[in-house]
């Protein structure tokens, strides 16, 4: 079977594929459907813009969708870039831009107070009910380094280093950082919710 994500993200869009295979799903995400009509992320929470994601393009495709609106929350800047780290540098989402205005925020931060935190909320949306939606979130706690390790991954991950870890999300397999990350996180708790659903 197949399950459409509501991503543009090709990062994203890889991570979930990796974890749907392990239970025989195909993923298809938004860039197999460059037909449909773009969704503005005009919300103020990550829930809000996860709910906007996999409503619209649930109503478009009339077919389930699951959405993830996630982003880095940092504490030495109030939890900024939030809801707006893929836009952190202007619009475009540009990850190498969004990375050097995230370092030059904390220049005058000390290592030991770049605490941070990976947040996603996932949203799973059948046609026209926005009612029924399952929503869940998953967080990672880290802090963000100085100078970027790994090659793995996407977005931000060079820089954010796992709490009670030595390693960077980039510095992690797809199977290390999907044990341990934000979205690996609450697509465990997607797969209870489902798994819940379908015993009642
Ligand atoms: P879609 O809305 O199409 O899914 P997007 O990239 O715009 O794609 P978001 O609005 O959720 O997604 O923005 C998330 C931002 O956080 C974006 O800059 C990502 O690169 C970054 N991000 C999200 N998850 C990440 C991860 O696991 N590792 C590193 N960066 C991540």
């Amino acid at each position: 079977s197949t399950v459409v994500v509501a991503t543009k993200n090709a990062g994203k869009a890889r991570e979930f594929a990796a974890m749907f295979a392990k239970d025989g799903i195909t993923v298809k995400s938004l860039l197999d459907f460059p037909e449909l009509e773009s969704v503005a992320e005009t919300g103020t929470t990550f829930e809000e813009n996860a709910r906007l994601k996999a409503d619209g393009y649930a109503r478009q495709l009339e077919l389930p969708v699951l959405a993830d609106d996630s982003g880095l929350q940092v504490d030495a800047l109030g939890g900024q870039p939030g809801v707006f780290s893929a836009r952190y540098a202007g619009d475009g989402h540009n990850d190498a831009a969004n990375n050097a205005k995230l370092l030059s925020e904390l220049s005058e931060v000390p290592a030991e107070a770049r605490t941070a935190n990976f947040h996603t909320t996932l949203v799973f949306a059948k046609p026209n009910h926005p009612e029924q939606d399952l929503v869940v979130d998953g967080d990672v706690l880290g802090r963000i380094v100085g100078i970027p390790r790994g090659d793995n991954g996407f977005g931000y991950d060079p820089f954010f280093e796992v709490e009670g870890t030595d390693q960077t999300l980039a510095e992690m397999t797809a199977d290390e950082k999907n044990a341990v990350s934000h979205r690996g996180n609450a697509m465990r708790q997607l797969e209870q919710l489902w798994r819940d659903w379908y015993s009642n």
